[in-house]
């Protein structure tokens, strides 16, 4: 997969030399690259932002540099639909205004061939910038979750992170995807190692007992007491 992340703090992005990430990178299964927003102006100052036409407070991301980059990183391609099609690039805007970011998206996100990450900072980014990369790509804008972070890098972190680990090859055993939470629906079950007692905790002794058949149900059951108590939004309405 190839991924293209837009920025101007490029140095959020240096964690992804290490780690399962690392791997993938150094093993030829993603290929990522960084690019400097400010990389892409032609003032002294490498000016990204300015005043918001409208008034009100912050400052707001200029089109023009965006637009240089984008270009840069789709190349003369031949423009797409919005909407997109199959194959054609896909172009995540993090913003707390999106929809919420989620296994499933980060399960389809996984199977694109190629990904372009544009963080924006200060009070966001002009609009007709979402609007010219529609029209050059797909393109969503997609939230972590309900609060607000000062930019869209640690979010694209995570996001990139949770897509990159479902690329066959990047987690060695695939098997470890399966069980854990999320991946059916469920928050995962508690995972307990030797001893099997420790500062007076016990594990539970059905984990110790060889039963597979019970200790498969005893950890269905601490799935749904779990979600039950945590995450009742996850079940389905009775
Ligand atoms: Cl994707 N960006 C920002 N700036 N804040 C957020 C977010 C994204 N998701 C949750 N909060």
């Amino acid at each position: 997969m190839r991924i293209d992340i837009v920025t101007i703090f490029p140095e959020f992005f240096d964690a992804l030399d290490i780690s399962l990430l690392g791997r993938a990178r150094e093993d030829g299964i993603l290929d990522v690259t960084v690019h400097q927003l400010r990389d892409y102006t032609h003032d002294r100052h490498r000016t990204v932002d300015d005043k918001p036409y409208g008034g009100g407070a912050g400052m707001v991301m200029k089109p023009e540099p965006w637009g240089e980059a984008l270009d840069a990183i789709l190349g003369e391609a031949v423009p797409d639909v919005a909407g997109g099609v199959e194959g054609s690039p896909m172009v995540i805007f993090p913003s707390p205004a999106g929809e919420v970011f989620t296994q499933a998206m980060a399960r389809e996100l996984s199977g694109a061939e190629h990904l372009v990450f544009g963080c924006g900072r200060y009070e966001g980014i002009d609009q007709r910038v979402f609007e010219y990369a529609g029209s050059r790509a797909s393109v969503r804008l997609v939230s972590l979750g309900d609060y607000v972070l000062n930019g869209g890098e640690v979010a694209v972190m995570a996001m990139i992170e949770a897509v990159g680990r479902l690329i066959p090859g990047v987690i060695g055993n695939p098997e470890s995807l399966v069980e854990e939470s999320h991946e059916d629906g469920l928050l995962e079950y508690p995972s307990y190692t030797k001893p099997s007692t420790w500062r007076g905790h016990e594990v539970p002794p059905v984990l110790i007992g060889g039963n597979h058949g019970a200790i498969a149900t005893w950890r269905r059951e601490a799935q749904l007491e779990r979600t039950r108590r945590v995450r009742p939004d996850l079940l389905p309405p009775e």
